[in-house]
């Protein structure tokens, strides 16, 4: 049976973890995968979570099947903080959210689902993407194509090819679009591009899909959520992946939601039913832990003031290491632009260097980065980042 079965790769980012795991070196540094760590280099349990989940633990709830899309509680809650607590399209009923296993089940719902209505549609990404965008649509069915994204050369984004991309594309080809902190440049739109955007989108009768893996991570809440915003002001169906992992801290509880804008409540009904459907034949209903603690934490007004208060601690820091590293690099190479680390947002940062630059890091230095050069800022403190920053320095000077 399995004489003839290949080894598949690694995940070019989780593979990363295993390496690192490994590497017996006590300077080693993991600026691989996309994990917020404190200064202390740990995974934070929020205080508001570790609250709801006693709160939750003293109740000893039974634990029945959810529904199928998850409970009221929990996507009333993912609703209000996407499309705003008194959006008229909630009123409408035109918005289905369902729970998600994570942003990641959250997008392959809405592929599966998007493969029933539309099968015979292209799905573009963004080049670069965070790879398991091409991962999850082709296990859908679908061709995956690049659309013109990032600059090399300014660091930014390439929006007179980013357009032109769009506006090429046939009618009800589905575009994914990183609604913040772009995963892996760290290079987002404007609102006045975004604004054009959605207008491209819907001259050209595309289908939007929306991935917003870091609310909270460049601005704010509200700010972060501007994407989501100028599409519902442009009036066409879209859909929103979204994913408490970072902005909770809940990695490995899979807590994401998709939402979809549909245009009336009688739309909204069947899309929900179709996507229900899809949920069933995939694992029959969601787990109900973590999707219980962000509702908690959500419907407590104090809990949420906290919640609030920590994330914004979180993009702080990360705020401050962008400072700090570039900084440093100014100062250890001088002449060198290192603007575009402060300028770009979110956990990562997309540093030019190349894969020899990357294998000259890990092997001489013990730090672990993406092959592409991507960093991850959220992994930077204090008392590794004066290596982290030498290191750099001294494989960039080759
Ligand atoms: N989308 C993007 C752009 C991401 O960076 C991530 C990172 O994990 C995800 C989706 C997946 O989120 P989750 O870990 O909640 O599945
Ligand atoms: O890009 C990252 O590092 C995060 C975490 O298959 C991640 O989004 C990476 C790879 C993957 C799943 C999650």
């Amino acid at each position: 049976l399995f004489a003839a079965v290949e080894l598949a790769p690694r995940d070019p980012i989780l593979g990363l973890n295993e390496a690192f795991a490994a590497d017996p070196r006590p300077q080693k540094v993991n600026l691989g995968v996309g994990v917020y760590y404190d200064e202390e280099g740990r995974i934070p349990l929020l205080a508001s979570v570790k609250t709801a989940e006693e709160a939750r633990v003293r109740q000893a709830k039974p634990r029945g099947y959810q529904p199928i899309e998850g409970p009221a509680a929990y996507t009333g809650a993912v609703q209000r903080l996407l499309f705003g607590a008194d959006s008229p399209l909630l009123a409408e009923g035109r918005v289905v959210t369902a729970q998600g296993l994570g942003g990641t089940g959250a997008l392959r719902i809405g592929g599966d689902l998007l493969r029933r209505i539309v099968p015979e549609a292209t799905v573009y990404i963004s080049d670069p993407s965070w790879e398991n965008h091409r991962g999850i649509f082709e296990a859908a069915g679908f061709p995956v194509r690049t659309y013109r994204y990032y600059d090399p050369a300014t660091g930014g984004v390439d929006f007179a090819g980013m357009k032109a991309a769009l506006a090429a594309m046939a009618p009800r080809s589905i575009v994914v679009l990183h609604a913040c902190c772009h995963n892996p440049t760290g290079a987002d739109l404007t609102e006045a591009q975004w604004q054009e955007v959605a207008q491209t989108c819907v001259a050209g009768e595309l289908v939007p899909f929306l991935d917003m893996a870091y609310q909270g991570f460049a601005e704010g809440i509200d700010a972060d959520a501007a994407a989501v915003h100028h599409f519902l002001a442009a009036g066409i169906p879209f859909f929103v992946s979204s994913s408490f992992s970072k902005n909770f801290s809940l990695y490995g509880e899979r807590v994401g939601a998709l939402s979809i804008v549909t245009g009336s409540r009688d739309e909204a009904e069947r899309v929900l039913s179709q996507l229900k459907r899809v949920i069933r034949t995939n694992y029959s209903n969601p787990p109900t832990h973590g999707a219980a603690l962000v509702a908690d934490v959500l419907a407590s007004g104090e809990l949420r003031a906290q919640w609030e208060e920590e994330l914004g601690g979180m993009r702080r820091r990360i705020r401050a290491m962008r400072e700090g590293l570039r900084q440093r690099l100014e100062a250890a190479v001088p002449g060198k632009d290192f603007s575009f680390v402060t300028e770009q947002r979110g956990m990562f940062s997309y540093t030019g260097l190349t894969p020899e630059q990357v294998e000259r890091l890990k092997s001489e230095y013990g730090i672990y980065a993406v092959r592409s050069g991507r960093i991850c800022i959220a992994a930077l403190n204090a008392r590794n980042l004066d290596y982290v920053a030498e290191a750099i320095a001294a494989v960039l000077r080759g």
